[in-house]
């Protein structure tokens, strides 16, 4: 099995249940389980200033899917929550990105892992740090490093990991 972080944002259609959904529909993949969740974060847009707030979260997944098969997953779990491409970094019913898989380093046409940005954005270093607050990156980071810089935050967890519960 491998330990794979996966970003989820939305910003459309209900935020909080897009996430919801998506980490119900991550559970039921085959040969994988959710072992972690982290709490959700308001988070103001990057990107265009003209589009509504995001709620952002990580989760841990441990999974024997192979990368590529994964990225496909997600890709489904976007589609099938009506995610449609309007434009870049713009608005969006579910985005879900591969942050790492296990100490993996990937650059293919289809994936990039680590994720190209991860590093910059608080939205998913202060969700990542809650429940993997002994993460060391590929490159010999530790996530502890990384979140220094976004100590003075100001995401609100609009609902804590404690209150999420899954189906099996
Ligand atoms: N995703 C984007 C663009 N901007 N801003 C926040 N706060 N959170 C996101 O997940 C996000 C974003 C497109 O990938
Ligand atoms: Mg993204
Ligand atoms: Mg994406």
């Amino acid at each position: 099995m491998n330990k794979v972080y996966i970003a989820l944002g939305s910003n459309l259609a209900n935020p909080q249940a897009q996430l919801t959904a998506a980490l119900q529909a991550l559970n039921a993949l085959s040969d994988s389980r959710l072992t972690a969740v982290s709490s959700f974060y308001q988070s103001k847009p990057l990107g265009p200033q003209d589009q509504s707030d995001y709620v952002n979260a990580v989760a841990c997944l441990e999974t024997s899917l192979a990368p590529l098969a994964l990225l496909d997953e997600l890709q489904r779990i976007e589609h099938e929550q009506g995610r449609v491409r309007l434009r870049r970094w713009g608005e969006r019913t579910l985005d879900l990105d591969i942050l790492l898989y296990a100490d993996h380093i990937i650059q293919s046409e289809r994936l990039t892992v680590p994720h190209y940005d991860m590093h910059q954005r608080e939205f998913v270093i202060i969700p990542l740090v809650e429940i993997a607050p002994h993460l060391v990156l590929p490159n010999g980071q530790s996530i502890q490093t990384l979140a220094q810089k976004f100590a003075d935050h100001h995401m609100v967890i609009v609902k804590h990991k404690n209150e999420i519960h899954l189906e099996n």
